[in-house]
């Protein structure tokens, strides 16, 4: 085996971590975080350092697939070159729509924009940026006349202030949390986080704002009243660099906020005192109905204050997804031509003069909602999607893949063979993934690394950039599209954004136009517009930043319904097609919960541990519940990651209005009205089997990885058919009808067993973790086994906290009760937390809670 050591990017979040690969030729990979990468300086969190369970081969896509038929590139492309040309010709270039992702590199993004916009001429290209960050970059554009993000990582190194706005940073950007709390650690940096429920992250702020759903307008507002009150506002640089909505500071007032009155004063006085601040803000602002304008009610408070543009302050705008920043520069919204251009007369001038074409769109295109909406209607005919899967991630998800199902053209490109979305393609094409691919990403402060391939392309998967542009040639416009490599898309790329600065704009690459391949191999990572690009004025025409005029949205009407809020788990990535193939990152949370207070829970008839409905106008799906005191009353949370891959149940995407913002087209993933009902099944299962099983039949079903094989969580009612369920084998079986237990070993090779079924029709059930370690390690009896516990008892680890480590909450516990009483000294004790450091805010919880349980106990 021949060792290479690679430099590249993590393919998950928008910190951008740099990552140090060391790689065999049999895709053994071994992960360490980059010391020298100016995003993380050699940290990473656990989806990260877990990365190399992922690069497996499992379900991926190694073929270019005609419907369920195996083809060869030429048959798949000729096919999708001429569906794309007959639709065109038939009905118009708008009837033809592609929708990108973030997760695409850039120079994928650059080619499939100018395919689109400049060949086919229609300005039908979107992406899950829509989902996830239009609302930033609307406000943005609104307030400084370009999307650019004024910080740098560097500023929350340098605040004394940081708030968290609608960020579960501790699971979402780990670590850039990490770096906040260092600060902490150095600076006593105090750390405020502004989100409904009291997430991991808000447990260790030094203060939480639990405001209601969509209360940040109203918040900021009344907080920048209340600054003009204290006369703290910056009059020269209000002078100077801003633009003043005529009558709106005057009409503000510091009361007119939704939250309680002594924590809003402790938030005040936080504010008053340090100048130093940076709002960080993410989905909890973005994914609203009035996204556009939390965003600028945040920006508006640090104009009128001048915390803008100078070290440690700025409004913040985290991305999501590795490459969702490359995207928007390149031009992957439909509202946005390329390269930061619009759609006047001029910027479209200038793009059809450079990209040399007579077809270029004649206007922005469709948003992501309306996009599916005109492919339910029928007036997109084809659709090319590329890195993102929709039929979970969209809202309103069941009426998506309706939608999907209906269009007689659905182009995937993927790497993975059967997601929810690849299932309705007519053409799935495979794209090569992370390690396979070669390219550049931006991460949220504008840094530009390179990813890079280090391991050999699976079947005959291509990269996504090369897909389009043989698509392109085929269409007959080979000669715009003839790149040799990513390194000659990202030299047009770069030469391309001269054209920004032409009209305004601060993107600027045009010294890269002439990179040599060579040094684009060894690309450092480097920040465009550094640390602080507005430093000689802002994009617009006068120069100067608009405040904005916002006004707190319209509270939902109380009725008799709860506000559903939708998010991420901090082991899980979207959809689940690379995380969920770890076992390690599937311990978190093997299930989708339904978190809800323990007071609405009742109320509702609901059980801690049972299973419930919940159910909107949009669809119905199934929870374990999880009675939550983090959960204010009224509110309800539920995970965005299951899908019917792994699942019949947590279907979140079904549930979500299609409600969007007005001016961004973001829909309001976070505050949906729902209902929510008990399921009470007649029985109740689980199976660990060494292969997946997908039970359709059950009422709840849920598959997760773990060691060694599959675990999967069943519940339903009438009789369970065990058949269907187990695989061939010798069984061994217990039952006991009065109590309606009944447990089945599957003899496998070896003292290995195949599979093991446990049901019960009264609610007792043995452990699930003891039995998933056995099933890794396979030394146990089979009395043991149908016992589901050995013989003579161990020690119960208890639930998993340090997943790098494999350790128990009982042994953070214990380490408490042996005089360990920070994160810290659990760290120096049992090592948990010292490795990734993502179950550092856990850690915590455990000590804060436990030690108080010690000194009740004491009392
Ligand atoms: N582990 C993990 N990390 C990820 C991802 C992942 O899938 N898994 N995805 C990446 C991507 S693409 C994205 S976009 C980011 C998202 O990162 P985050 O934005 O941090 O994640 P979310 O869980 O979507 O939402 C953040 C918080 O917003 C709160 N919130 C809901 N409504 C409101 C409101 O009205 N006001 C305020 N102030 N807060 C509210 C929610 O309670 C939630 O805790 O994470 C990135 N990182
Ligand atoms: N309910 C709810 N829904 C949400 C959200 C929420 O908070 N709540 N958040 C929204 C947000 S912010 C986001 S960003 C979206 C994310 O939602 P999606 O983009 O749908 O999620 P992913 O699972 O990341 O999808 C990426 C797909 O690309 C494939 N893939 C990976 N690498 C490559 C590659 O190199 N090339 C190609 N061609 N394919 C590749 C993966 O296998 C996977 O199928 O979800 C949105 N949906
Ligand atoms: S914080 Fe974690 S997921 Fe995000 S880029 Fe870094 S290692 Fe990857
Ligand atoms: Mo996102």
């Amino acid at each position: 085996m021949r060792d290479t050591k690679t430099k590249t990017t993590c393919p998950y979040c928008g910190v951008g971590c740099g990552i140090d690969v060391e790689s065999s030729n049999k895709r053994q990979v071994s992960i360490e975080g980059d010391r020298q990468h100016p995003a993380n300086h050699g940290r990473l969190c656990s989806k990260g350092t877990h990365l190399a369970e992922t690069v497996g081969l499992e379900g991926r896509l190694h073929y270019p697939m005609i419907g369920q038929r195996t083809v060869g590139w030429d048959s798949a492309l000729d096919d999708v070159a001429s569906r794309m040309r007959d639709t065109v010709e038939q009905y118009g270039p708008d009837s033809v729509a592609f929708y990108l992702s973030g997760q695409l590199l850039t120079e994928d993004y650059y080619v499939a924009n100018k395919l689109a916009k400049g060949f086919v001429g229609t300005g039908n290209i979107d992406t899950n940026s829509r989902l996830c960050m239009a609302s930033a970059v609307a406000a943005h554009n609104r307030a400084f006349g370009e999307d650019v993000v004024p910080c740098s990582y560097a500023d929350l190194d340098e605040a004394d202030l940081v708030i968290l706005v609608g960020s579960n940073t501790a699971w979402c950007h780990p670590v850039a949390w990490q770096r906040i709390e260092k600060a902490r650690e150095r600076r006593g940096t105090k750390i405020i986080v502004v989100d409904p429920r009291r997430t991991e992250t808000a447990a260790m702020a030094d203060l939480h704002i639990p405001l209601p759903p969509d209360g940040d307008i109203a918040l900021f507002n009344a907080l920048l009243a209340e600054m003009i009150d204290r006369g703290r506002l910056d009059g020269s640089f209000l002078d100077d660099h801003c633009t003043l909505p005529e009558g709106f500071l005057d009409a503000l007032d510091p009361a007119a906020h939704d939250i309680d009155p002594a924590v809003f004063n402790e938030l005040a006085e936080l504010v008053d005192s340090n100048s130093r601040m940076v709002t960080l803000f993410s989905q909890g602002a973005n994914q609203s109905v009035c996204g556009t304008d939390k965003g600028n009610a945040i920006i508006n408070l640090h104009l009128a204050m001048g915390r803008i543009g100078r070290p440690g302050a700025g409004p913040f705008s985290m991305t999501g997804q590795p490459n969702a920043m490359g995207g928007r520069e390149v031009g992957g919204l439909a509202n946005i031509l390329a390269c930061h251009l619009g759609f006047s007369e001029a910027e479209r001038a200038s793009v059809a003069d450079f990209w040399q074409t007579s077809r270029l769109c004649s206007g922005p295109g469709l948003k992501a909602v309306d996009l599916f909406r005109a492919v339910h209607a029928g007036k997109v005919k084809f659709v090319w999607i590329m890195a993102t899967n929709p039929a979970v991630s969209m809202p309103d998800a069941g009426f998506v893949r309706e939608a999907l199902a209906r269009c007689p053209n659905v182009i995937v490109s993927d790497i993975i063979a059967d997601t929810d979305t690849a299932k309705l393609a007519h053409v799935r094409l495979p794209a090569l993934g992370w390690g396979e691919k070669d390219g550049t990403v931006t991460n949220s402060e504008r840094c530009i690394s390179r990813q890079r391939a280090f391991m050999a392309r699976p079947g005959k998967a291509r990269a996504d950039w090369k897909i389009v542009c043989d698509v392109a040639a085929r269409l007959g416009h080979g000669q715009s599209f003839d790149f040799e490599s990513p390194a000659d898309v990202f030299r047009e790329y770069s030469e391309m954004t001269v054209l920004a600065t032409r009209h305004g704009k601060l993107l600027d690459l045009s010294n890269q136009a002439g990179i040599t391949d060579k040094a684009y191999d060894r690309m450092q990572p480097f920040q465009w517009g550094g640390a602080r690009p507005f430093e000689h004025g802002f994009s617009t025409a006068s120069g100067k930043a608009n405040i904005v005029a916002v006004s707190p949205s319209k509270a939902r009407g109380a009725g008799p319904s709860l506000a559903l809020n939708t998010g991420r788990y901090r082991d899980q990535w979207h959809t689940m097609t690379r995380t969920g193939l770890s076992a390690r990152l599937s311990a978190h949370r093997p299930e989708p919960l339904l978190e809800i207070a323990p007071a609405d829970g009742e109320a509702h008839g609901l059980s801690d541990g049972g299973l419930a409905h919940i159910e909107t106008t949009a669809g119905r799906s199934a929870y374990r519940v999880a009675f939550n005191e983090d959960q204010r009353a009224g509110e309800i949370f539920a995970p965005m990651h299951w899908t019917d891959a792994n699942s019949g149940a947590g279907r979140t995407g079904l549930l979500v209005h299609p409600e969007c913002d007005p001016v961004s087209g973001q829909p309001g993933f976070k505050n949906v009205p729902a209902q929510v009902a008990p399921y009470n099944p007649g029985w109740r299962a689980f199976l660990l089997s060494r292969k997946p099983v997908r039970p359709e039949d059950a009422g709840y079903w849920v598959r997760s990885r773990i060691d060694g094989g599959w675990f999967t969580e069943l519940a339903g009612d009438g009789a369970i058919n065990v058949d269907k369920l187990l695989p061939p084998g010798e069984r061994s079986e217990v039952c006991d009808f009065v109590r309606g237990m009944r447990r089945i070993l599957v003899a496998g090779a070896g003292s290995a067993p195949e599979a093991l079924l446990y049901v019960t029709r009264s609610g007792e059930i043995p452990h699930r973790d003891w039995l998933v370690r056995q099933f890794a390690q396979t030394e146990c009896a089979t009395t043991e086994w149908l016992a589901g516990r050995p013989s003579s008892p161990q020690p119960d680890t208890g639930p998993l906290v340090c997943v790098c480590y494999d350790i128990g909450e009982n042994a953070v516990r214990q380490a408490v009760d042996n005089g360990a009483a920070s994160v810290a000294e659990v760290g120096a004790r049992i090592s948990a937390g010292t490795n990734c450091g993502s179950c550092r805010p856990l850690i915590a919880r455990i000590i804060q809670e436990h030690s108080g349980a010690l000194r009740e106990a004491a009392v």
